[in-house]
């Protein structure tokens, strides 16, 4: 199934794709948290909020995998190098009390994603130390054993744990597709010139493309599978779709 996006249109296999949400936590969002103690703007990032809102609904909807990311640290601080710590001014740093509990600390309520895109039971929640998602985490296995070779991804901030988790993607072997509506940065510059860099050279590291685009294609998967289980091995839809591009020749992962 194709999907217009730039450089060119995307070839979605929606049961091998995961939607991959980047962060959407009140550290990065809400004020009080660890963007605002950086010196940033937070309602510059609540832009992408709605957005995921709808394409979040539409990815449950059809019933493909979900997946979540959180920044943060153990609370005895041994995963967050002294380089992370130390780095820049902030008015507070990673571990110090904030009002939302310890800045950028797993289990503080800062750290916890927005109730607007609180992740379901079954839905992982990948939690990382680093800006990508792959580094120290288990990401790579658990997209391996699901079976899964492509991601839409969305979350914040463009410039950092988007475009960095992407790349990692990229050299493990992902084709990735930011959602330009749902991805956001502090730094209106930086997003427009991270998604130009995705997309240049033919996609050299990625595609880029709209809500609405993958909300067309979402609404076509779900009414050709009639509400099968397109997550489970051997379903029905999974079995459909495979005859489907076996009979078209259309690439596999
Ligand atoms: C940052 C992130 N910006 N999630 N983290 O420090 O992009």
């Amino acid at each position: 199934m194709n999907i217009a996006a730039e450089p060119y249109p995307f070839d979605f296999i929606p049961e091998r794709c995961a939607l991959l949400i980047i962060d959407m936590q009140r550290d990065f969002l809400e004020p009080g948290g660890f963007g605002e103690m950086l010196g940033n703007d937070v309602s510059q990032l609540r832009r992408a909020i709605e957005p995921n809102v709808k394409l979040l609904a539409a990815w449950r909807a059809a019933k493909l995998r979900v997946i979540h990311t959180r920044e943060g640290h153990l609370a005895d601080l041994t995963d967050l190098h002294a380089s992370k710590k130390n780095r820049g001014s902030p008015a507070m740093r990673i571990g110090d009390e904030g009002p939302m509990g310890r800045i950028l600390v797993r289990g503080e309520q800062g750290h916890d994603i927005i109730p607007e895109l609180y992740p379901q039971e079954e839905e992982p929640v990948v939690d990382k130390p680093g800006k990508g998602a792959f580094h120290a985490t288990d990401l790579h296995d658990l997209l391996k054993h699901n079976g899964i070779c492509q991601l839409v991804v969305t979350g914040v901030t463009t410039e950092v744990c988007v475009s960095t988790t992407v790349r990692e993607a990229n050299d493990r072997g992902y084709d990735c597709l930011i959602v330009e509506d749902c991805v956001a940065s502090y730094f209106p510059e930086f997003h427009k010139w991270s998604l130009e860099m995705t997309k240049a050279q033919g996609g050299i590291f990625g595609w880029v493309s709209e809500s609405g685009h993958l909300l067309g294609a979402l609404e076509k998967w779900s009414a050709s599978t009639s509400g099968a289980n397109a997550g489970s091995a051997g379903s029905a839809a999974n079995m459909m779709v495979n005859q489907k591009r076996e009979s078209t020749g259309a690439t596999k992962c």
